[in-house]
């Protein structure tokens, strides 16, 4: 029976996989479609926000690519810096830091944080607004709804970003982002969009696709919200002593600063580390034959943006390289 079975039916079945799915999933997503817009409106969404925003959508196949792509080899922490923290880059930063001085002074003043971390994290981000991505939030994030491995999480990204919508931030037209629905030039996800944007320059809509001062106090305002501390540095490379051990390394692991010295962590030139008594750890994204840098509290509230050692140490040192501009 197995072989009559195999013999017989496979081929049924290898033309019934290869012809039916295309149809089955279009139907799938337009039942989802449904779906999401009941969903919308149980959640206090306008029916004029649907239907602009969700009518006659399809999935993005460029973003179920995306999403299912693998990274053929992951980069070391030194090719990383080299390619983000770039001489190109430094030097756009600073321009922007002259450029924008007075709108930039204001947002510092107001929260607290100094402007180079704005600059900085706008550049890595988006490359001071120049790369933004060039699709459509709405339909990317419906895509990943329906389709991806995150879906809970794209969903309920989804019904914030037609929040934003329906609350007149942007129309659904010109709501660009990423392939995963980061947007405008911060890259915030709609949920931290409306976290945490401001309307920073007053004209009644948090605007951070174009407008710079929108932008710039959205990202101030998050690393506030998030524990940024006005008094401290983000951290400093530092030198390890031989037989440093791999356990004490990452960024969870907490020491007060003058236990790390007493182990012999030492800055890059030799000399011993500050004396002030703050909460520090140890950061090695190579390992312990790599840059090692010690990271304050203000480094874990980077990571809170983006949970990468190689994104917030890059955010730091271009920081620093920018500040003197
Ligand atoms: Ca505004």
């Amino acid at each position: 029976m197995k072989f009559h079975f195999k013999k017989i039916f496979l081929p049924f079945v290898l033309v019934i996989f290869f012809i039916i799915p295309n149809s089955v999933k279009a139907s799938t997503f337009d039942s989802w479609l449904i779906q999401t817009k009941a969903d919308a409106k149980a959640q206090g969404i306008s029916d004029q926000t649907i239907n602009a925003a969700l009518n006659g959508i399809q999935p993005i196949q460029k973003v179920i690519d995306l999403d299912r792509k693998q990274p053929e080899w992951k980069k070391t922490f030194a090719q990383y810096k080299e390619m983000i923290v770039n001489p190109t880059r430094i030097k756009k930063g600073r321009e922007m830091m002259r450029r924008y001085q007075r709108e930039l002074d204001a947002v510092e003043a107001q929260y607290g944080v100094p402007k180079q971390f704005i600059v900085a994290l706008w550049g890595i981000e988006t490359n001071y607004g120049s790369n933004t991505g060039g699709f459509k939030v709405v339909p990317a994030l419906a895509t990943l709804a329906w389709e991806g491995r995150r879906a809970t999480f794209f969903k309920k990204e989804l019904m914030n970003a037609l929040k934003i919508i329906d609350a007149g931030h942007i129309s659904a037209g010109s709501m660009k982002g990423s392939w995963a629905g980061a947007m405008g030039q911060n890259q915030f996800m709609p949920s931290s969009f409306n976290a945490y944007a401001v309307d920073q320059n007053g004209d009644g809509r948090r605007d951070i696709w174009s407008t710079k001062m929108d932008v710039f106090g959205s990202s101030a305002n998050y690393l506030k919200k998030n524990g940024w501390n006005s008094g401290e540095r983000w951290g400093r490379r530092v030198q390890l002593p031989a037989s440093f051990p791999k356990s004490l390394i990452g960024p969870k692991i907490k020491k007060p600063l003058s236990e790390w010295a007493s182990m012999g962590v030492r800055k890059l030139d030799s000399t011993a580390l500050p004396g002030e008594n703050m909460m520090a750890s140890i950061v090695a994204p190579d390992g312990v034959d790599g840059e090692a840098y010690i990271v304050y509290n203000n480094y874990q509230t980077i990571m809170d943006w983006n949970r990468s050692t190689y994104f917030a140490t890059s955010v730091g040192l271009l920081a620093d390289q920018i500040a003197s501009y």
